[in-house]
């Protein structure tokens, strides 16, 4: 099978997201460490300017957003391993949750409390990335106490949903629960109140625990030059075409694509390759990669004619 190539760097959550579903899913992958701010200038020809992390690279197949990557890795032979309950809407829509309204305000509260600490570039980075224009630290500190309050409210909601049978979907871990061991990860390694909250939780803890106990998995590593050059002799294997009625534009059209909301993210360009009721493709062209195929999910994104 062509490697499984995640572009990531170890301290980054989302990343561990995705560390955690190789593990589950019992693959080798392979490693390329890419910088925690940018400048990013062996990732981003790959990406027509997607600046997240992590990224998935499959050949000249590119996977952007960890929703996305988890389909690509289901799709790559791993369905069973992310989704075993057979429902990968509902398994989704659970992480979409997570995601949404747990992580979201973990991450607030991480930033928060390393203000002061972190070097001040990567807070402003953070800042302007998450918290939308007109953030300040202040601002931060002064909300702490009752992100704090929000975070543990949603926690109790997760805990709870895991009563049954100890995961979120079904009788076995999947991609849901990896998305609450990644926020528990988090929390108890970058913020010092973290393992305190957690213990509130041991259901969530439980799954932490479970899940972490191969979270590298196997993989071995190459250099970011490697990767391009891998995309340079691959050719995109990913579909075209357009199987969505709500889509109003057309193939080969250029389009526009921005994480939802207000944020410093640039913008992503590239001709439309394909559109179902979840994904979005495009097709990007720069002299270090040749032609590639960039994947993004549809949800949380905004696309439009460009
Ligand atoms: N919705 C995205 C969120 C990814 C995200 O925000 N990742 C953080 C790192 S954990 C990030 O990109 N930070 C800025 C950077 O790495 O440049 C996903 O699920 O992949």
């Amino acid at each position: 099978m062509t490697d499984l190539i995640l572009h990531h760097y170890w301290p980054s959550p989302f990343a561990h997201k995705v560390r955690l579903a190789l593990a589950l899913a019992g693959t080798s992958w392979t490693s390329v460490e890419i910088p925690r701010v940018p400048p990013k200038p062996l990732l981003m020809p790959l990406t027509a300017n997607y600046r997240r992390t992590p990224v998935m690279q499959i050949g000249a197949d590119i996977h952007c957003d960890t929703q996305n990557i988890a389909r690509a890795l289901a799709e790559a032979g791993h369905e069973d391993r992310l989704f075993p309950s057979g429902s990968r809407g509902r398994a989704m829509a659970i992480s979409g949750w997570i995601d949404q309204a747990i992580a979201e305000l973990a991450v607030r509260v991480v930033i928060t409390s390393a203000i002061g600490t972190a070097p001040a570039e990567f807070i402003r980075d953070r800042g302007d990335l998450y918290f939308g224009p007109g953030w300040t630290e202040d601002g931060l500190k002064a909300g702490f106490d009752g992100v704090v309050l929000q975070l543990g409210a949603q926690l109790a909601h997760a805990e709870s949903m895991l009563a049954d049978t100890g995961y979120l979907d079904g009788s076995t871990p999947s991609w849901p629960d990896v998305t609450l061991a990644f926020v528990a990860w988090f929390l108890r390694g970058r913020w010092n109140g973290g393992g305190a909250l957690l213990s509130r939780y041991p259901h969530i803890e439980k799954i932490e625990a479970e899940l972490a106990s191969d979270s590298a998995g196997s993989y071995r590593e190459m250099t970011a030059e490697e990767a391009l050059a891998v995309a340079r002799a691959a050719t995109p294997q990913s579909p075209r075409g357009i199987d969505n009625p709500a889509c109003n534009l057309a193939i080969g059209q250029r389009v526009v694509i921005r994480p939802r909301g207000a944020s410093s993210d640039p913008d992503i360009t590239g001709q439309l390759r394909f559109m179902d009721m979840t994904r979005l493709s495009i097709d990007h062209e720069s002299d270090e990669t040749g032609a590639v195929a960039v994947h993004l999910p549809l949800a949380g994104y905004a696309v439009r004619a460009g």
